[in-house]
């Protein structure tokens, strides 16, 4: 089995500074070699182009999406990121993007749907489920979810809709901090999406168990999302909006490895790691892990 390390290294997207050094963060701390050393074939496509936000207008944008920032970067690189994504896949190999803030997901989301029926898995403490005009903050990172599934100003866009990507295959895992707005979207779509409270109840594996069956009906496989302020900021310190009770180490990887198990998995992304606000790099080393964990890293 092969694999393709694509990075975008963007902070368009977040309200704090620095998550553009996530993919520098994550190949520091070993990514290639570790999933050499688990049997996987490996290559660095490098980065996509992402300029610096000082050398932008956020408020240039497209008058037809509202008053999202950095609106036109983010379509820029999204569709560099779509177009690398997709090349991987029609080589064979299980893209892995390493952002940057959420808004790339766009991309990877786009591009791995491009040619087939897609599922997708979003691990997040937040929905990312707000549009220009839900969004308190105009931060496109809170919105890629909306934006790929075409929810309110995002109908019709092209560039950041993902053409096979359907409501009923998307789930989304680990919420515990929603705007209210964005909530109700969530609950007027066919999205399923389990709450922390959901993990609480049932427990990690019978919730993303589900999560697959979701994503797998009727797809060739799904999108793994991975925001790392997913998990509890005593765990991944190293993130932009870090939210209290989230998912312990434990949980992630247990999370991850039924991912592995399912087969299923078309590709992977990694976001939302902020080296400046990180203790020693941990965040991207437990980054690190969970791709081994979910790309099939086995104990025995
Ligand atoms: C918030 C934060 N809901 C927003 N979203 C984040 O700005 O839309 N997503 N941090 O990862
Ligand atoms: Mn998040
Ligand atoms: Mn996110
Ligand atoms: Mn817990």
């Amino acid at each position: 089995q092969a694999v393709r390390i694509i990075g975008a290294p963007t902070d368009y997207g977040a309200n704090r500074r620095g998550v553009d050094m996530g993919p520098s963060a994550i190949r520091y701390a070993g990514l290639a070699d570790e999933l050499e050393e688990i049997g996987l074939r490996v290559t660095d496509a490098g980065d996509v182009l992402a300029p610096r936000a000082e050398e932008r207008d956020p408020d240039a944008r497209e008058p037809s999406v509202g008053t999202a920032k950095f609106l036109r970067e983010t379509e820029d690189v999204t569709g560099q990121l779509a177009d690398e994504v997709a090349d991987a896949l029609t080589q064979e190999e299980t893209p892995v993007a390493l952002g940057g803030d959420h808004s790339i997901a766009i991309g990877s989301l786009s591009g791995s749907a491009r040619d087939a029926e897609i599922g997708a898995i979003w691990f997040d403490a937040h929905g990312d489920f707000n549009t220009p005009t839900t969004s308190p903050s105009g931060n496109v990172h809170g919105m890629p979810l909306a934006a790929a599934l075409g929810i309110g100003e995002f109908d019709g866009v092209e560039w950041c809709n993902a053409p096979n990507l359907r409501e009923g295959n998307v789930a989304i895992v680990g919420l515990r901090s929603v705007d209210d707005a964005e909530a109700r979207a969530i609950r007027d779509s066919d999205v399923t999406a389990f709450t922390m409270s959901d993990i609480d109840d049932e427990g990690i594996t019978e919730i993303v168990e589900d999560a697959v069956s979701v994503a797998s009906a009727g797809t060739e496989g799904f999108h793994v999302s991975l925001d790392l302020d997913w998990l509890d900021p005593k765990e991944a310190p190293g993130v932009g909006t870090p939210v209290r009770g989230g998912v312990t180490y434990r949980e992630a990887h247990s999370a991850l490895e039924i991912v592995a198990e399912s087969e299923a998995l078309r590709s992977l992304e990694m976001v939302e790691v902020n080296p400046i606000l990180d203790e020693h790099n941990e965040t991207a080393n437990l980054a690190v892990e969970l791709a081994a964990s979910a790309l099939g890293q086995r104990i025995l």
